[in-house]
């Protein structure tokens, strides 16, 4: 099974990030064929600083890495390195419907967020996104909840593509965890823990110093009563056991049970710890990594390689599908 997805080079990664998105690439590699990508391009459809992104695009190469992606057993490159997404991106915008781009609560949130320039790079964001899923004919995506839209769109544009000119492209399914897909804010926890939009005192970052996560957890807000327990009118809880439930691999309902009676400073602490030691052999790798930047560049260039094989192939035949360029006789189509 081919198992695709990309992750920003912006900002640093969150809890929310590793827990949703990077330890399902890790497991990804045990279950079928995985193909990560870093993705600059998309980092550019907001205002950027360009060596800020080139530094951040290596950072996040070595999170992966230090987190558990192991070059020989999966495809890890950078987005921009295979054009073939770009063009691809082009062919599949006369099969995506532009209505369907407008009702994208992403673009809408980030158009709103902007206070000069809403770019068009903004709004054809998903278009860019289906290009790099479908252009590997990945049958599965991981992603985290605020995702799902997304690969619904894709999977529209898939079908639609093979509907108009014949089966060509796989349609994916999307594959949020079923604990960890929507973490929360720790100051704010009705809003999802985010690179932009959240608070700095809420943000759990992978490479943050353990007294500083120790400082966040402390600080989280809670909720009135005393109960440990996952309830609507409880987010701030809910969201503390939802990250102990993620980073022990247990079942939040477990976690409820064996937690009753604890207070909520004793419930803090606990999740803090846990965090703690959780990501500190991923900041310790971190560290050795980050240092050596041609040895990160060399596993980006060999990943751009193996990945542009398989990209360079849809997008031939997507070609020829459509009716684009110089007929191809030399091999059939699927
Ligand atoms: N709070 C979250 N809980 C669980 N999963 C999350 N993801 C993001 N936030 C949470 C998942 O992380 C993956 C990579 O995300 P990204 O770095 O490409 O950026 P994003 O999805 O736009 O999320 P960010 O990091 O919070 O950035 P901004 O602030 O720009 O929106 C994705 O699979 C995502 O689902």
């Amino acid at each position: 099974m081919r198992i695709f997805s990309g992750i920003q080079p912006t900002g640093r990664k969150h809890l929310g990030n590793y827990i949703g998105a990077i330890t399902q690439y890790v497991e990804a590699q045990e279950r079928g064929d995985a193909v990560l990508c870093i993705v600059d391009l998309h980092a550019i459809t907001v205002p950027h600083d360009p060596a800020e992104l080139r530094e951040r695009l290596y950072d996040t190469t070595a999170i992966l890495l230090a987190a558990g992606l192991e070059p020989a057993r999966c495809v890890l490159f950078r987005q921009s390195d295979v054009v073939e997404h770009s063009e691809l991106t082009w062919l599949l915008s006369s099969v995506t419907a532009y209505g369907d781009l407008t009702r994208m609560h992403q673009f809408k949130d980030k158009a709103a967020a902007q206070r000069e320039l809403v770019s068009a790079g903004l709004f054809f964001y998903p278009v860019l996104q289906a290009a790099d899923v479908l252009a590997y004919r990945a049958q599965e995506v991981p992603v985290g909840e605020d995702q799902r839209q997304h690969v619904e769109l894709m999977r529209d544009i898939a079908t639609r593509f093979n509907a108009r000119y014949g089966d060509t492209l796989v349609v994916p399914a999307h594959r949020i965890p079923p604990v960890g897909a929507r973490i929360m804010d720790l100051q704010h926890p009705e809003r999802k823990m985010s690179t932009t939009g959240g608070s700095e005192e809420g943000t759990i970052y992978v490479l943050d110093e353990p007294s500083a996560i120790e400082h966040k957890f402390r600080r989280a807000v809670t909720d009135s009563g005393s109960e440990i327990a996952r309830a609507p009118e409880k987010p701030g809880v809910s969201n503390l056991l939802e990250i102990l439930a993620a980073v022990r691999a247990v079942a939040p309902a477990d976690l409820e049970a064996q937690l009753h009676g604890m207070g909520y400073g004793e419930l803090k602490a606990g999740v803090a710890r846990a965090v703690i030691a959780h990501l500190a052999p991923v900041r310790e790798r971190y560290e050795r990594l980050r240092g050596d930047e041609p040895a990160l560049e060399r596993t980006l260039a060999d990943g751009a390689q193996r990945a542009r094989a398989i990209a360079s192939d849809t997008v031939a035949d997507v070609r020829e599908r459509m009716g684009v360029g110089a007929p191809r006789r030399s091999r059939p189509l699927p």
